[in-house]
């Protein structure tokens, strides 16, 4: 059966691509998901990708790929990576893999970007690389359900 692996975004990432360029580059959300699409094709993955201004869609998307035992789940949790406990126990509640994606570095940004609630429940954080950060959690979440 086609394993799924799970890319989920939280708000305003619809935006990419219409404001902020020299912070988040000019790609769309549109070209995100189809970055993820060939990776996660390349990899014989099926893919789900999402976005969701709402912080209880987000909690509901999370504890839905750990129902359906996802390969993983790549999460961009926007600015609710910096205040929110109900997405850090939406991450550690799930047994399959989170990795936190962020298209900018914020720990290179303003302080209150330096704290993520997110991380410390992740299994790992990629920050700062841009879209490529999302094809890499991919890349990561495959390998480690690879392994034995
Ligand atoms: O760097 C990231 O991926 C962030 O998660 C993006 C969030 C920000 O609050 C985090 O600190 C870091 C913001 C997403 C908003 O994205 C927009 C992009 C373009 C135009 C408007 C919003």
């Amino acid at each position: 059966m086609t394993k799924t692996v799970f890319v989920l975004n939280g708000p305003n990432l619809n935006l990419l691509g219409t404001r902020e360029p020299a912070v988040y580059g000019s790609a769309t959300l549109a070209d995100v998901e189809a970055a993820c699409a060939a990776k996660a094709a390349a990899l014989g993955l099926a893919l789900t990708f999402r976005q969701s201004n709402h912080e209880g869609q987000l909690i509901d998307w999370l504890h839905e790929a750990g129902r359906e035992g996802a390969v993983g789940v790549a999460f961009n949790p926007g600015g609710y990576t910096h205040t929110s406990v109900a997405l850090h126990d939406a991450v550690k509640a799930i047994k399959v893999p989170v990795i936190e994606v962020h298209i900018s570095n914020p720990a290179a940004r303003e302080p209150f970007r330096h704290v993520s609630f997110v991380s410390s429940a992740a299994r790992g954080t990629i920050a700062g690389l841009g879209v490529l950060g999302y094809v890499l959690a991919i890349e990561a979440l495959a390998a480690l359900s690879d392994r034995p």
